[in-house]
């Protein structure tokens, strides 16, 4: 601890698990990575550990961090076990279990603007004006480096390629540094399904588009998805792999979450459920359907990305906001 110089990684490796119940609804055998588990709550805590790792060995006398809420918990996590200050600025509306959460880690916290574009450009000031060093949540090769050790550990548990490898998509970070990882282990051909929700589709409105785009709002109760554009990166990414780019509605999304919760007894985020979705809303079934994907695939890899944002109580609340109380 406090130890700038020590190189123990900050995230643990998750467990794979085969889901039964998501096995039957896709017809094929399912395998969860559980980054849900991870210390920091969600798969972010790989690539910003390293991040954070990395820039206090060069010195580095304070973080700040924008975020939509994981990021933040992760940058703060780190900063906590480096021993450095950090400042976290939260789009205005971020969760209070997220704000407690992040001020029981020793870290500051501001509110700014709408959405996480506006919490960026705050960090950003502060960076300039104070010298402080900031954490970008999904843009950066030391992020999406470290994102890449959760392909390695899929090499190491699984051996042979999935059929297919299913993620949900905010700023790219998480694609980015899978797609990293696949190149790594030699398994650039196994395609990938990247997920989002309609409202925070960044990544399908640029393919759709053929160039960047940036979307004039976050609709999306998927918060976390919601980088208003996607990272140059994650466009890069297409010429290297096979991605399969779907949007499902957020009913879908947090329908999902329920039939997780149901399903395997974790509660889970909606920028999570999107992915849940590609197998629980059947766009797994209609890409095969399509051609798309192979008709028969040995396994599906669904990274169970994780989240903090979300307690029973805020399950209920999106329910009853998209008239799926029932469900
Ligand atoms: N969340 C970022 C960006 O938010 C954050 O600041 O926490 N799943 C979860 C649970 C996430 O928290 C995020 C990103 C993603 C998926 C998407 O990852 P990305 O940005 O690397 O594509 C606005």
């Amino acid at each position: 601890m406090g130890d700038p110089g020590k190189s123990e990684p900050f995230h643990v490796a998750t467990p794979l698990l085969e889901s039964w119940a998501l096995s039957q609804a896709a017809g094929t055998s399912v395998l969860l990575k559980c980054e849900n588990v991870q210390p920091a709550g969600s798969f972010k805590i790989r690539g910003i550990g390293h991040f954070c790792q990395e820039v206090a060995r060069q010195g580095c006398r304070h973080l700040v961090c924008p975020s939509g809420g994981n990021a933040g918990i992760a940058a703060a996590y780190s900063a906590r076990r480096l021993g450095i200050p950090a400042t976290i600025v939260l789009p205005e509306g971020a969760a209070p279990q997220v704000v407690r959460r992040l001020q029981g880690e020793g870290a500051e916290v501001q509110l700014a603007g709408k959405v996480w574009d506006d919490a960026n450009l705050r960090a950003q000031e502060l960076a300039e004006r104070d010298g402080w060093v900031n954490v970008p949540p999904f843009d950066h090769p030391l992020i999406w480096e470290g994102h890449a050790s959760l392909v390695r550990e899929l090499k190491a548990a699984l051996g042979a390629p999935p059929g297919a490898l299913v993620l949900a998509v905010g700023g790219g970070g998480l694609l980015a540094g899978v797609v990293a990882g696949l190149a790594e282990v030699g398994w650039q051909h196994v395609p990938i399904v990247a997920m989002e929700t309609r409202g925070a589709h960044s990544f399908n409105a640029a393919i759709q588009a053929g160039r960047p785009v940036t979307l004039p709002d976050i609709t999306s109760v998927a918060k976390c998805l919601g980088a208003r554009t996607v990272a140059a990166r994650a466009l890069a990414c297409l010429q290297e792999c096979e991605i399969l780019s779907e949007v499902v509605e957020d009913a879908e999304a947090v329908s999902a979450m329920q039939r997780f919760l149901d399903d395997e007894r974790m509660l889970v985020e909606p920028a999570c459920g999107a992915a849940l979705a590609a197998i629980y809303s059947g766009c797994l079934g209609r890409l095969q359907a399509e051609g798309r994907l192979c008709p028969s695939l040995a396994s599906v890899v669904v990274i169970v990305c994780g989240g903090n944002s979300i307690d029973s109580r805020e399950l209920q609340a999106l329910k009853a906001g998209l008239g799926l109380s029932c469900v």
